[in-house]
């Protein structure tokens, strides 16, 4: 939306510039490029509003991704099976990866890598609330595959259409990864609820535990979301998140009755006139507390997360140190 022109006069009262709000020619390629879907890049002049909105998302998902690490992390050492072990240190290394990617998009916007850690590590910076619960057993490892990674996967797939190209492109090969990961979690719970009646009641567990806080996961209904209209004015954010929310719980009861496990929710049932299935309250006063930093396990996954990064200050410190090695012999050899 644009304001009139505005003529400043200057004190003897003379016209003395035009200062115009009417949208510049940068503003109004950058309009005209969102109105026709095209791809921003980071080399494109962009609103500030709109590289802070990106900024704030970026971050908040690759801190995701990153946090995200440790509750499953927890568990590679006390996998069942050398099977299971692999594969779960690979996803593990996958999220630290998605990561990365992540945090160079926010670098072609101009926020550093360090700067990012420091908002998560001073606990300024938000970070999916999912992961500030604990993981009690084993079956959580497969229900963080198969109801985790797959909202993940219903609200990541719109953002691969995302309006800043760094973002999209990075999320293809974010969600093809992704949906190895919600396979892999589905079928180890399948073959765990063929098994003994402990392990069918342990998934039981795990799903109870986590279904409304993956429900969470899509963020505040619609019209308690701050930022989703701007977000999708801007094609940041494709599909609202109740919208999401709702494909995930159409797209989830079916492979629930496959899987032969109840989702903990009476309310759930198929509404034949909305074509979709109804489902009940939210509990969005928990969701704020957690994201605010009272959820159970907020103090500690920062806590291990802040360890984690000084541990490694060593690794950084050497592989600066070769580097410049490196560049200093290049240059001695080019000389
Ligand atoms: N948790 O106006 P809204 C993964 C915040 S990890 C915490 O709707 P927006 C995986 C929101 O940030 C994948 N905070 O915001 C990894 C905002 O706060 P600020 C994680 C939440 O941005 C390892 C405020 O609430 N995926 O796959 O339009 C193992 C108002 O919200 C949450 C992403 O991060 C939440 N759940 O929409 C396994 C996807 N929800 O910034 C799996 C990228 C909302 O004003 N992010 N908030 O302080 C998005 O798509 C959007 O940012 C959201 C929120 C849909 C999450």
């Amino acid at each position: 939306m644009y304001t009139q022109a505005m003529d400043i006069p200057d004190e003897s009262g003379k016209k003395l510039a035009s200062v115009s709000n009417a949208p510049s020619e940068q503003e109004a390629a950058f309009e005209a490029r969102i109105e026709a879907d095209g791809r921003i890049e980071p080399q494109d002049w962009m609103p500030e509003a709109y590289r802070k909105t990106l900024v704030r998302q970026i971050s908040q998902h690759a801190h995701s991704e990153i946090v995200g690490m440790l509750p499953e992390g927890n568990w590679i050492s006390r996998a069942p099976s050398l099977k299971r072990k692999a594969i779960l240190i690979a996803k593990v290394q996958d999220e630290g990866g998605h990561g990365l990617y992540l945090y160079s998009a926010a670098e072609t916007l101009g926020t550093s890598r360090e700067q990012m850690l420091e908002g998560l590590h001073s606990g300024k910076a938000k970070y999916s609330s999912i992961f500030n619960y604990p993981t009690l057993n084993w079956a959580d490892v497969g229900v963080i595959g198969w109801l985790v990674d797959g909202a993940a996967i219903m609200n990541q797939i719109p953002l691969c259409r995302c309006s800043y190209g760094p973002y999209s492109r990075a999320m293809i090969r974010v969600c093809k990864e992704e949906s190895f990961h919600q396979r892999q979690g589905y079928e180890a719970l399948l073959v765990m609820m063929q098994g003994s009646e402990a392990q069918k009641a342990m998934v039981q567990d795990a799903v109870n535990r986590l279904w409304w806080k993956c429900l969470a996961m899509f963020g505040p209904p619609d019209a308690d979301s701050p930022h989703s209209a701007q977000g999708m004015r801007w094609g940041i954010k494709r599909i609202s998140n109740d919208e999401l929310r709702q494909k995930f719980v159409d797209a989830t009861v079916p492979q629930a009755k496959v899987l032969g496990v109840t989702l903990p929710d009476p309310d759930l049932k198929w509404n034949e006139a909305r074509g979709h299935y109804d489902y009940g309250q939210i509990d969005w006063a928990e969701f704020w507390n957690t994201v605010e930093g009272n959820g159970p396990c907020n103090k500690e996954r920062l806590a291990t997360r802040v360890k984690a990064h000084n541990d490694g200050q060593w690794v950084r410190d050497a592989a600066q140190a070769y580097a410049r090695k490196q560049q200093e012999r290049a240059m001695k050899e080019a000389a």
